[in-house]
């Protein structure tokens, strides 16, 4: 196969006709949710208590009269209460970490498995990478989907992969030397780490043939993208998914238009509502993304709030594709901050620090309460390289605090650290350390 022909992995399935698009969902949805109502008693009982049944379901409108699913489902039903197949026939086991609760798993039938390689490979051809290309895969191998769900779709669309996951930077560095991969997977923080030290090391990684960085599992800002661009020389993409619909390979960007991350809607039933009145929103607004499975046989998901902020985009992307457009996800309404009463998501403060001159892009946000009060403090750290006295300190602090009041209207304290002291992520980065404990009663 040559690149052109490869530029869709599955040409029908990414440009298919939107009136076509839209049977093949009914048709998918009304499965999923019968499936799920006869299988999984969790679901029926939630449907049941809605006074909802499968045969309500005549057109995609009629998904709103079905309940929501949430998190605290499937740690109801852990670890595999919502599973609508026995357990003898799931292949494969992914778990969240559980470090803001009981962790969740989620489950795959070989025919999941599958499903999910192929909607992969899709999003890897999308993202720029070409069969044949060499994938340095530095997502996390394990429990974390990032890593086996990148690795199974670049094997799918021909990729020789490098399955390095995370840790021990200097040895990833040495690798896209000594290998040469053209494509870099990992969580955008990790990229910046990644390219750190490979400058610590003195390797220029543009000089290097990686010319395609696909990035995700954690909100980044487009001023971040640049910046990964610039110093890796690389395109850079976004790409999202979560373990409970099924992991990356939900939505990605094209390398053509890099503008909203196509949304895989043969896959999955998109919606946004408004997480206060959990009324749909106006197309084009913004909102939570709720997702539904359509083809999942192992764990169905009817109507899952992500928390993740976004909006939908219809109109006609350059690259052909007909799917709708999921623009980047600035952060998850429970990462939100509100601040002497202000709403602030740590992605609005990455933004307006990258770029920021004598400043390096990492950054930490502790909050912590005064009186009935929240606080917040931003940790930042002087670029390399940049005069680090006590007065030029003291001077990007109060740049900083200024810039940050103007531009997001949020009062914080700075603290400018060495270049080196912050922690620099493996994986996703920890933006927030909560300190404030919970409210009083
Ligand atoms: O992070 C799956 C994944 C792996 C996506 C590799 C992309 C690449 P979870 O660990 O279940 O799954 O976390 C899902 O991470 O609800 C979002 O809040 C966040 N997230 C994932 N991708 C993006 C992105 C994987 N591109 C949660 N932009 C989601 C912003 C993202 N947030």
């Amino acid at each position: 196969m040559s690149r052109a022909d490869t530029f869709f992995y599955d040409r029908k399935a990414e440009c298919m006709p939107r009136v076509e698009l839209a049977a093949l969902q009914l048709a998918r949805l009304k499965t999923t949710v019968e499936t799920a109502y006869a299988r999984v008693p969790h679901v029926r009982a939630k449907f049941d208590a809605a006074k909802v049944k499968p045969e309500h379901l005549s057109s995609l409108d009629d998904i709103v009269r079905f309940p929501f699913a949430v998190k605290a489902d499937l740690r109801d039903a852990y670890p595999f209460g919502l599973f609508a197949v026995p357990r003898e026939q799931v292949v494969r086991l992914h778990a969240s970490s559980g470090t803001t609760g009981k962790a969740t798993v989620v489950g795959y039938t070989q025919g999941d498995v599958d499903n999910w390689s192929d909607l992969m490979a899709r999003c890897i051809a999308c993202a720029g990478a070409r069969p044949g290309d060499i994938l340095h895969n530095a997502y996390g191998y394990g429990l974390f989907t990032g890593g086996l769900g990148v690795h199974y779709g670049a094997e799918r669309l021909g990729c020789s992969v490098v399955p390095v996951s995370g840790g021990m930077t200097e040895r990833q560095v040495t690798l896209l030397q000594d290998l040469g991969a053209q494509v870099l997977c990992a969580t955008p923080s990790y990229a910046l780490n990644i390219a750190e030290v490979a400058a610590g090391m003195g390797v220029d990684v543009r000089k290097l043939p990686v010319r395609l960085g696909i990035f995700g599992a954690e909100p980044w800002s487009d001023a971040m993208r640049r910046d990964l661009q610039e110093r890796l020389g690389i395109k850079a993409v976004d790409l999202y998914g979560l373990s409970e619909i099924i992991g990356p390979g939900v939505a990605v960007e094209c390398d053509v238009a890099q503008d909203g991350l196509h949304g895989w809607e043969d896959h999955f039933l998109f919606e946004v509502i408004d997480p206060n009145t959990l009324e749909p929103v106006k197309d084009g607004e913004a909102g939570e993304l709720v997702i539904t499975t359509l083809t999942k046989q192992a764990l169905p998901m009817v109507r899952y709030r992500s928390r993740d902020i976004t909006r939908l985009e219809r109109s006609p992307c350059a690259c052909g594709r007909s799917h709708v457009r999921i623009m980047r996800v600035t952060g998850r309404d429970d990462d939100m901050m509100i601040i002497r009463g202000v709403n602030v998501y740590p992605s609005q403060v990455e933004a307006l620090l990258i770029g920021f001159p004598g400043v390096a892009p990492h950054y930490q946000i502790e909050l912590k309460r005064e009186g009935s009060l929240d606080a917040m403090t931003l940790e930042i750290e002087m670029a390399a390289g940049a005069p680090a006295d006590d007065a030029s300190r003291a001077s990007i602090a109060r740049d900083v605090a200024h810039h940050i009041k103007s531009r997001i209207g949020v009062t914080c304290e700075v603290a400018v650290k060495m270049p080196g002291e912050l922690p620099r992520s493996q994986g996703k980065a920890v933006r927030v350390k909560d300190l404030r404990g919970k409210p009083a009663p």
